[in-house]
């Protein structure tokens, strides 16, 4: 008989990104092929770059397989209500601005029925990182329309195909006053940690588009393949043009996707305007935003 002497990986060996995730949650729910898992490792991995003390960053999610994420991180996480993970981060922002803020979901969590609040939060500079899964459809609802879904494609909702124009995100964040947007692909493991690497070092209200796949769904429903011809996809069809007018990276059915840094400016956060304006009109009544780790009320 011969003696199995390999050690028991699953109690031997930690996967690297586990300081950052609650391993106690997995498996985790997403789909094999899906991208939405890459996207977390690689805020993992960022993180990990970044050195940020963790008891400082926090994570906001809304509805949707994307939304899922901020149950997985290791970090004070938030699963809010659908549509809501910005107004949710907004209100984290301004009670503990010490905080670092992220909101991590989906294309029709955030732009869809949370598009108001998207657009109001870039508008207003406030300071948080967004990053949005764009699988081009509801995933977790059973792969409705939704507000990225490219014309001419299928949903359960569009049979025949879409006919509404979608959103071009990088130039929705840009137009509406976002300082900082970038948009990667889940091939894009390295550019995509990078970035938010970058963006979680920067301020005001940061964009981070990035394409995933979704194969049960929109791959399948598209008869667009496996995820995994998703990513030669990506390799054959994708362009880093840093620096592009943002109004170039629509995306259609079948066509390449712009990628890379699109925008990235210095502008007053929404706190500092605030702070300027109250000093400037009260002077010395002016009571400013509390310190560090202070509660807003005793
Ligand atoms: C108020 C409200 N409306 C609708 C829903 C149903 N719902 C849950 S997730 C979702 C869509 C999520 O799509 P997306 O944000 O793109 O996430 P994905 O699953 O594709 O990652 C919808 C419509 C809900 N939970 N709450
Ligand atoms: S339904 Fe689509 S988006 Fe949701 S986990 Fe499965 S592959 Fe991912
Ligand atoms: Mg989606």
């Amino acid at each position: 008989m011969t003696v199995d002497t390999r050690p028991d990986f699953a109690e031997t060996v930690e996967h690297p990104a586990s300081p950052y995730l609650r391993m106690d949650r997995i498996p985790h729910v997403w789909c094999p092929g899906c991208g939405i898992g890459t996207v977390v490792r690689c805020f993992a991995a960022a993180l990990e770059r970044a050195q940020l003390d963790l008891d400082k960053v926090s994570v906001v999610s809304g509805i949707g397989c994307s939304g899922r994420a901020a149950g997985y991180l290791k970090l004070d996480g938030f699963h809010t209500t659908h549509g809501r993970a910005v107004p949710f981060a907004t209100g984290l922002k301004l009670g503990r601005p010490e905080l670092l803020v992220t909101v991590f979901s989906g294309d029709g969590d955030l732009v869809g029925i949370g598009g108001n609040h998207f657009i109001h939060a870039a508008r207003r500079n406030l300071d948080m990182l967004v990053i949005l899964v764009n699988n081009f459809i509801y995933g977790m609802t059973g792969g409705q329309n939704g507000p990225t879904t490219p014309v001419s494609a299928v949903s359960s909702t569009m049979p025949f195909g879409n006919f509404e124009p979608p959103f071009n995100l990088p130039h929705l964040a840009a137009s509406s006053g976002a300082p900082y947007v970038a948009r990667w692909t889940c091939l894009h493991i390295r550019r995509l940690t990078w970035s938010i690497e970058e963006a979680l070092n920067r301020k005001g209200f940061r964009f981070i588009e990035v394409i995933a796949p979704c194969p049960v769904l929109y791959l399948r429903l598209n008869r667009l393949g496996s995820g995994i011809d998703r990513m030669r996809f990506y390799h054959d069809r994708a362009e880093i043009r840093n620096g592009a007018d943002t109004r170039e990276a629509d995306i259609t059915f079948r066509g390449g996707i712009l990628c890379g840094k699109f925008v990235d400016e210095d502008k007053p956060t929404y706190h500092e305007l605030m702070e300027h304006h109250y000093r400037e009109a009260l002077g010395d009544d002016y009571v400013p935003t509390p310190p560090e780790g202070a509660m807003l009320r005793e």
